[in-house]
């Protein structure tokens, strides 16, 4: 008895959450990215697509990369803890020697505090790619 109320209950208390991620089942959610090259200072790019319900920041990047190669690529190196940094993209690398790196920031200005295997942008949020330098 008392077993069958708990679980009554705690299906009760799991409803609401089940529906609510019910409703994004198969939407599609708009990204925005922009490169930014502060060292060569070339022009900024501007990119988009969309990706599903709490989709990576990495997976947007395949996606671009995917539809339009020739204007989007990028490599990655596997980190043991932290997953997959962003190595280059369009064939600009960072380099350990000159402190050079990609950064990774939400606008207007917010570096991420994970990388691009880990970080879920929100929808309609523009991610910036910075090669910039680190102290
Ligand atoms: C130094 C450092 C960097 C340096 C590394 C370059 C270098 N040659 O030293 C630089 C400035 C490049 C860097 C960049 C970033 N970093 Co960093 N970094 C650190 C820091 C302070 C120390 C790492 C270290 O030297 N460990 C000791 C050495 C002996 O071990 P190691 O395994 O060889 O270390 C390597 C990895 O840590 C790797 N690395 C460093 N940062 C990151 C981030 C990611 C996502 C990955 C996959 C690997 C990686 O580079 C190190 C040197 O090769 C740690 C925090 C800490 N206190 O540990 C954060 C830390 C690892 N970085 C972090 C982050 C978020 C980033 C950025 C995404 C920040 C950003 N907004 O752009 C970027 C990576 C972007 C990209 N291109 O993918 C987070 C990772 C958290 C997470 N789960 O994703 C940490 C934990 C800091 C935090 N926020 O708490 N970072």
């Amino acid at each position: 008895m008392a077993l069958t109320v708990i679980l009554l209950l705690s299906s009760l208390l799991l409803l609401p959450g089940l529906l609510a991620n019910n409703s994004e089942i198969g939407k599609e959610f708009p990204v925005k990215l922009i490169v930014q090259d502060t060292i060569h200072l070339t022009p900024d790019q501007i990119l988009q697509t969309t990706i599903p319900y709490r989709a990576i920041l990495l997976g947007a990047m395949r996606k671009i990369s995917e539809a339009d190669p020739e204007n989007f690529r990028f490599e990655i190196r596997e980190d043991t803890y932290y997953g997959p940094f962003l190595v280059s993209v369009n064939g600009v690398a960072g380099n350990d020697t000159a402190h050079t790196y990609w950064e990774l920031l939400k606008e207007p200005n917010t570096p991420l505090k994970q990388g691009v295997g880990c970080y879920i942008p929100e929808p309609n949020e523009t991610i910036i790619l910075r090669f910039t330098t680190w102290d």
